[in-house]
């Protein structure tokens, strides 16, 4: 839905300052959208709002409150959001945004991007504009979209978004040929890799990885909450990743399922046969690569894939480097597949 009214450089200000704090809520909100709102009121005055934990205050509830908190009049206030205020749907936990932002008698709302949940979707904005509140939407969509992925993925396919996670040495080798491989990259990056883990609902890796590593799957070194913990095939007892989900079949139908218990982002951290048919199977979303400045400059030491590899050039699967950058000694870059 767009809509005819200009846009101000004062609302691409308002939206940019709401997508900052959305980034502070992605730990605590997943696996609800992380979103950000930014209530200017009629004397200027600026009150923020990020989504609290599941069940918690939404963004606009929490800039509303911030307001209120402070003894402040919103009547009037122009409110910028990331994403569509919400409306009342079944088994919503929470009041609904946009007659939170009625009520409240706010005059203008800034809108980033529409709710890709079809409960919602257009809803919101509807609600508002049948109250008489001034809508603008679509102010900043691609850096709102970019920052929800895996939201808007989940929501658009039903299946969680997939980030595969790997360190390697610079010629791609994950193991010594004895097997060994700690530590190939540094500490920064392995605190780093439980950033990932604290952004995700579940984490799922292969039988073997089990019995070689005994991981324990958990967050440290950051805070968040622990994901969910699935192994493919079966995890022996005693393992340190109990109490988790086991499960087989085609990966498809894990994705499918995991969707459906309403895993918003998976996380993959292998092995080389879990990735390997992650890969093969298009079934990956996000890439995420570790580099050591380090070579083990044989073909003996171990791959980050095995099985069959593209046989030829034809079939060389090159992704989109969306972000690169260097933690600790180590290189972090980030690929998406492309999409069709
Ligand atoms: C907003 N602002 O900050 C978020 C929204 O179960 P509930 O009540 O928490 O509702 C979850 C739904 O609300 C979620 O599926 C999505 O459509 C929307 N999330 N909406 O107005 C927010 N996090
Ligand atoms: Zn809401």
């Amino acid at each position: 839905m767009s809509t005819s009214l200009p846009v101000i450089p004062t609302d691409v200000d308002g939206v940019r300052r709401a997508l900052a704090v959305a980034a502070t809520a992605r730990v605590r909100a997943h696996p609800n959208p992380w979103v950000g709102a930014v209530l200017m009121t009629t004397d200027g005055q600026v009150f923020t709002g990020a989504t609290g934990e599941p069940g918690g205050l939404h963004a606009e509830a929490a800039a509303v409150a911030a307001a209120r908190e402070a003894g402040t009049d919103v009547a009037g206030a122009t409110v910028f959001v990331t994403l569509e205020p919400c409306v009342r749907f079944e088994g919503k936990r929470t009041p609904s945004c946009a007659e939170t932002l009625r009520d409240a008698g706010v005059r203008r709302v800034v809108v980033a991007m529409l709710d890709p949940d079809e409960r919602v979707s257009g809803h919101g904005v509807a609600l508002l504009r049948e109250a008489g509140v001034e809508v603008v939407t679509d102010v900043l969509r691609t850096e709102a979209e970019a920052l929800l992925r895996p939201y808007v993925h989940h929501r658009r396919t039903g299946r969680p978004w997939v980030l595969l996670k790997m360190g390697a040495t610079l010629d791609g080798r994950t193991a010594a040929p004895d097997g060994t491989s700690q530590w190939i990259t540094g500490p920064e990056a392995r605190a780093d890799a439980h950033q990932l883990r604290a952004e995700s609902d579940a984490i799922l890796v292969g039988a073997g990885t089990v019995r070689l590593d005994d991981p324990a799957l958990d967050v440290r070194h950051v805070d968040g909450p622990h994901p969910r913990r699935i192994v493919l095939g079966h995890a022996p007892e005693g393992a340190k990743v109990h109490p988790c989900t086991e499960m087989s079949g085609p990966l498809t139908d894990v994705l499918d399922t995991l969707g459906a218990e309403g895993v918003v982002q998976l996380l993959v951290e292998g092995g080389a046969a879990v990735a390997g048919d992650f890969h093969r199977q298009g079934l990956v979303d996000q890439y995420v690569l570790y580099l050591a400045p380090a070579l083990f400059g044989g073909s003996d030491a171990r791959g980050l894939f095995t099985g069959e590899g593209a046989p030829t050039m034809a079939e060389l699967w090159r992704g989109e480097m969306v972000d690169h950058r260097r933690v600790g000694a180590d290189l972090r870059v980030d690929l998406l597949a492309a999409r069709t």
